[in-house]
């Protein structure tokens, strides 16, 4: 389309701009979403949704919908006041194609003030334009529709006009490029966590999530905030009172929110968002919220007598066990830290925190007598828990020692001692141990049999795990210690590699463990130190040519590379199957094995379903099992 007069030589100018700044988010996606697996691609949507919830924010939106499309394209569409579309005096073109192609978070068209910056969040619509093979806007406003389509970032044609409409509101629809991601397949569960998590923090928004792909439907209404997001947290548990505590707090231009609830667990639930964020490292908000919640508690137990002195003060660990918490924090200048960017570094925050939860934590206390009580006799409980458990810890060691070396007797250590190196595989059963050990590279490979049932450590405390000959064994083998003693140095294995059948068991295996480290040493989990190996199921076998398969689409291709007649499958139903040369040659040797690094996010959702199914609740067990029948079923074939 011809530009008339002096926007010309704006338009120009401005277009190579664009094309400059486009091309520098193509050559290193990386640097705008952290990375370009899946993690990265969902970012695409967090930040397409996130421009929908400033509208929310402004007051300006109430419906969200996002649809997840057959063809791998993402629709999100609110009814806020539309992108301006409005030629921008500076550009001379309109301001929905300036904000599609350069401005971001900053800009003068900034409507929330809280906004989120700081490294991959709040990159902007032109992150997310770039990285799309293409992206349709449509936008209603001033009574008519318009319409825009890019291609990887550039427009294809000029806004469009459509015709008149009512309402305001956008519809962004946009498919991640292929040639720019290692996946482009979005992961129902990943979207509806994070709508689910929106609409807690939003109570203003409704949210309609559409899968196309399997044709599920869901809506996310929760006038109930974060409290009921507490709630929700707590279905499976029995919580000490009904209501959670809920505090809001202003300082300085810091806006904090908590709820809490206790439960009859004996683990610490805290989840923490930096506006909207969820902070999954933590960071200074989290530190403000742990050292009030400590000192207050202690202040009400001396000051009613539930403990006396300082000998008997209640820690940390002692206060959080079985704390369910929300903490949501507004920030106007985020800082946020860390490789994914997922922990809050701003300094003054803690403080705040801190200031705001021990001035209403204790004013809660004062008012309802009840569940402070109630949450204090729990706190002095864990205490007298904690000595005991010292004590037990104290026994361990010893009893280790009097063994000799200190190490399990049923570790088959491998010869090197340089960590970086070393491996160590936890096995299900004597039987796969054995043929493990026989397959492994003593060098630097190390073999842990696990025998019998691994200790539930959802409803366990410390010191009854640590009763538990095999999770004091695995401790032991992998040398860092748990709980907040926890010391990454000690590591003695940069792998700690998960070896288990491809049946319930090995699935109920295999989700204790990821438990006992998401609950208990979280830090090998964050630090990418806990793998799953990743067994054939198939072996392919036509004269001397043998071809391992892991899933049935690989099996029937390798069957039809190999063509039908003659060959023999064989069906591994478990690693007791398989020979140690087999072993070796598929599961455990570098090169030829499929290693699975496992993620925070894996371990949440293990975790999830762990309290699900082993928890005390009958209901929620009886609904996930009559939902999930079928992948129950197919589970065990
Ligand atoms: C800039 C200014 C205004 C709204 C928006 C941007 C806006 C952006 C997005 C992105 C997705 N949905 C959106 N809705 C609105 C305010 C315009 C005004 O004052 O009318």
């Amino acid at each position: 389309m011809a530009k008339e007069g002096s926007a010309v030589a704006a338009y120009d100018a401005s277009s190579i701009q664009i094309l400059e700044g486009l091309s520098a988010v193509r050559r290193r996606p990386g640097m705008y979403i952290g990375s370009t697996d899946t993690r990265g691609l969902h970012h695409l949507i967090n930040e397409v949704v996130a421009n929908s919830i400033d509208e929310v924010l402004a007051g300006a939106c109430t419906e969200i919908g996002l649809t997840l499309h057959k063809d791998g394209s993402c629709t999100v569409v609110d009814n806020g006041r539309g992108i301006p579309v409005e030629n921008h005096p500076r550009y001379g073109k309109p301001a929905l194609e300036i904000v599609m192609t350069i401005l971001h978070a900053g800009s003068k068209f900034d409507r929330n003030a809280y906004k989120v910056s700081g490294g991959l969040h709040g990159v902007g619509l032109h992150v997310v334009n770039a990285l799309s093979e293409w992206f349709d806007v449509k936008v209603k406003r001033n009574g008519h529709l318009y319409q825009q389509r890019y291609a990887q970032g550039a427009p294809e044609g000029p806004l469009k006009e459509l015709g008149e409409a009512e309402g305001t509101g956008t519809e962004q629809t946009f498919k991640p490029d292929p040639t720019v991601f290692e996946t482009v397949v979005f992961d129902r569960e990943t979207v509806e966590r994070r709508l689910k998590e929106l609409s807690f923090l939003n109570p203003q928004v409704t949210i309609r999530f559409t899968d196309e792909r399997d044709g599920t439907q869901q809506t996310f209404y929760h006038a109930g905030g974060i409290t009921e997001f507490v709630t929700d947290l707590n279905t499976a548990k029995n919580v000490l009172f009904p209501t959670p505590i809920f505090l809001h707090a202003k300082r300085d231009t810091t806006d904090i929110e908590v709820a809490i609830q206790y439960n009859d667990g004996y683990n610490d639930t805290t989840l923490a968002f930096v506006n909207d964020i969820n902070t999954v490292d933590g960071g200074t908000h989290v530190v403000g919220l742990r050292a009030a919640l400590t000192r207050t508690l202690n202040d009400y137990a001396r000051s009613h007598n539930f403990v006396k002195g300082d000998k008997e003060a209640l820690t940390g660990e002692d206060v959080r066990e079985g704390l369910t918490c929300v903490l949501s924090v507004k920030v106007l200048e985020p800082q946020f830290e860390g490789q994914t960017k997922a922990r809050l570094g701003n300094s003054e925050v803690k403080g705040q925190v801190e200031s705001a939860v021990n001035e209403k934590l204790s004013e809660y206390l004062e008012e309802h007598p009840g569940p402070a009580q109630t949450l204090i006799s729990k706190a002095v409980q864990a205490s007298q828990a904690r000595e005991a458990a010292r004590k037990a810890r104290e026994l361990t060691r010893r009893k280790g020692l009097l063994e000799g070396g200190g190490l399990p007797g049923k570790l088959a250590d491998c010869h090197s001692r340089d960590p970086a190196i070393c491996e160590l595989f936890l096995v299900e059963g004597d039987s796969a141990g054995g043929t493990a050990k026989q397959g492994r590279d003593r060098e630097f490979q190390a073999i842990l049999p696990l025998r019998g049932k691994i200790l539930n450590v959802e409803k366990a405390r410390l010191d009854r795990m640590l009763q538990n000959e095999a999770i004091r064994s695995l401790i032991t083998a992998i040398g860092t210690g748990i709980g907040d003693e926890l010391d990454l140095t000690k590591l003695r294995y940069h792998k700690i590699i998960l070896m288990t059948d491809a049946d319930v068991d090995g699935s109920h295996i295999r989700t204790l463990l990821l438990t006992l480290f998401y609950r208990k040493m979280p830090a090998l989990v964050k630090e990418g130190h806990i793998y799953i190996a990743l067994p054939p199921l198939y072996r392919l076998q036509k004269g001397s040519k043998i071809v391992y398969c892991f899933a049935d689409a690989e099996r029937d291709k390798a069957l039809k590379e190999m063509g039908q007649k003659g060959v023999t499958i064989q069906r591994y139903k478990g690693l007791g199957e398989m020979n140690a040369e087999q072993l070796r040659d598929t599961t455990m040797r570098p090169g030829h094995r499929v290693l699975l690094k496992v993620t925070v996010e894996d371990t949440a959702k293990a975790e999830n379903l762990f309290s699900i199914l082993m928890g005390e609740e009958v209901e929620p067990r009886r609904l996930y099992i009559q939902e999930h029948a079928v992948e129950v079923t197919n589970l065990d074939i």
